[in-house]
């Protein structure tokens, strides 16, 4: 019997990958939502042509935050309908100042995108660090939630990951300045706003096949972060794999770029294909990467105060191996997934983009049916 086999499967949280029959599911929420204020680690940046024009600052407006919620809303109603049960955050108010020791910070975020914050591996949760200021307190508003789970069974772990100092010494301000062509010389560095001194990740920069997991290095992790996460999960035969995207010159959460889908599928971003060598990993073992296609969307057709990108659209969320939610106007997404076997649930959800993610941001998966598996034709 390996470590694994040892591990409970029917523990209130479980969840070993992005696609398994899904059981139980935060959902974020936009009230209390504020801009995200520029700081070492985001330059917030308008859309639409209005670039140079000051980003504002402080609580979002009631009405862009009814629409999210309304949609928000409407993701618990569909998966209430498929009975999964769904937990939402606590309110927090984020326009509160942040000051520490090390760094200061005008207002906080939002709890719209859970999914950033918490990452479910195998019976445990892991709270990321973050790479933001603005995000340093984020778990708070799911702590109620949290706590349930780890009183409620004693099979659950709970593990917080270090917390950054967020210094300015841990920032590379010069990244924000270099020129397009500049980029593109060091594309190949995987050097980004952040150092590489500090343990540092969100958790959505990470990706879930059973006993394998995937981590993009980008603005929001560093390597530390993938070396912590990697020691961290070695001993229960849990490895750690990183990747990257060079195409991808602002990368920030896996998420729009390189997503399983089930067994075997993984939707691709034909604008960021991953490293040259790193797709034998998946290819040797039988994987079929499918690149999405464009977006229904253009980067300048994105909400004015977005800072994701348009691959918003691939941003969806796997009810099962066979059954995915996906935003209703991606309709050339709909029929590729269709045409891969996929039974395509669709709802309203471009009001969240407003708040930098879609479906499977908005989400934390606290557990699906299944356990850890191989499933990369590794085996430790
Ligand atoms: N939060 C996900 C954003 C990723 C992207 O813009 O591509």
């Amino acid at each position: 019997m390996t470590l694994l086999d040892s591990m409970p499967t029917d523990c209130v949280v479980s969840a070993w990958n992005e696609w398994d029959r899904l059981r139980e599911m935060v959902v974020g929420t936009a009230v209390g939502a504020n801009y995200e204020p520029t700081e070492p680690g985001s330059r917030p940046q308008r859309r639409g042509g209005r670039e140079g024009n000051p980003f504002p600052t402080g609580p979002k407006p009631q009405h862009v935050i009814d629409q999210a919620n309304e949609e928000l809303q409407g993701l618990v109603q569909l998966l209430q309908d498929w009975d999964v049960v769904v937990r939402r955050p606590s309110p927090v108010d984020f326009s509160t100042q942040l000051v520490s020791p090390d760094f200061s910070v005008e207002n906080q975020y939002c709890a719209v995108c859970p999914r950033d914050v918490l990452i479910t591996v195998g019976s445990e949760i892991i709270e990321a660090p973050m790479s933001r200021r603005a995000r340093f307190f984020e778990y708070l508003p799911y702590r109620d939630i949290v706590r349930g789970y780890w009183k409620q069974d004693q099979n659950v772990r709970w593990t917080a990951a270090p917390k950054p100092s967020m210094h300015d010494r841990m920032y590379r301000q010069e990244f924000w300045e270099w020129p397009l062509v500049e980029r593109h010389k060091r594309m190949h560095d995987f050097e980004f706003c952040v150092t590489q001194e500090e343990v540092l990740f969100d958790a959505a920069d990470a990706s879930r096949f059973g006993n394998d997991i995937i981590i993009q290095e980008s603005m929001t992790t560093n390597r530390a972060g993938i070396e912590w996460l990697r020691r961290h999960l070695q001993d229960r035969g849990i490895r750690v794999h990183a990747v990257h995207f060079p195409l991808d010159l602002f990368p920030s959460h896996i998420d729009c770029t390189f997503v399983p889908l089930r067994p075997g599928l993984i939707l691709t971003n034909p604008e960021r294909p991953i490293l040259e060598g790193e797709d034998k990993l998946f290819l040797d073992s039988g994987w079929k990467l499918v690149d999405a296609p464009q977006p229904s969307l253009t980067n300048d057709q994105m909400p004015e105060f977005c800072q994701s990108s348009k691959w918003l659209s691939m941003n969806v969320l796997s009810l099962s191996p066979d059954v995915v939610i996906c935003e209703e106007n991606e309709h050339e997404l709909h029929e590729l997934l269709s045409r891969e076997g996929l039974e395509v649930l669709t709802i309203p959800f471009r009001g969240v983009y407003e708040f930098g993610g879609s479906l499977h941001c908005a989400t934390w998966d606290v557990r699906r049916e299944g356990k850890g598996e191989d499933l990369l034709g590794i085996s430790s």
